[in-house]
């Protein structure tokens, strides 16, 4: 249907079939931006979101908004100079059906896997590494369904201070 599209372009170049030909060719394009979850070092992306985490083990920011189907790209840097076993910092997002304690106390059962729960990938839209004094990670995802979505630090003790809200429109 596109390739008729095109052919009848060449030869009415401002017909309606012109509009169609495009609309053809952003939907064939656009979900083909290169984009996908992971850890490439440079991806294309809609939004940039950056959040710090200090070594009074608060985020510099508990909350930011997303639109649906955004491709975020989220910067998480630990500006603080404590060892990372005193006071490592990561940022786990959580899907909308996990409890947010529930997920952190398992988490504690995990140090040598960065305080992450093993098998759980499926329970995050997206998660950091854990972070020592003045590293960073970037990570890529792709904005879910609209809805508020708790982030937070799994080092031990840290959800208390240490979470936020993701809101997506
Ligand atoms: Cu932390």
């Amino acid at each position: 249907m596109c390739f008729i599209s095109i052919m009848n372009m060449f030869q009415n170049r401002w017909s309606p079939t012109v509009l169609i030909t495009g609309l053809c060719l952003i939907t064939l394009l656009g979900p083909n931006l290169t984009f996908s979850a992971g850890n490439t070092s440079e991806e294309k992306f809609d939004v940039h979101v950056k959040i710090d985490g200090t070594d009074a083990m608060m985020y510099s920011k508990t909350s930011f908004e997303i639109r649906r189907n955004q491709k975020v790209k989220l910067t998480f840097k630990n500006t603080g100079k404590l060892p990372k076993v005193a006071m490592g910092h990561n940022i786990v997002i959580l899907k909308k059906t996990v409890n947010l304690f529930e997920f952190c106390n398992e988490a504690v059962k995990f140090p040598t896997n960065e305080y992450f729960p093993k098998g759980r990938e499926k329970d995050v839209i997206g998660r950091t590494k854990l972070l020592g004094p003045g590293e960073e990670d970037t990570i890529y995802f792709i904005a879910p369904d609209p809805g508020i979505y708790e982030f937070v630090c799994t080092f031990p003790g840290h959800f208390a201070l240490m979470k936020g809200k993701m809101t997506v429109k």
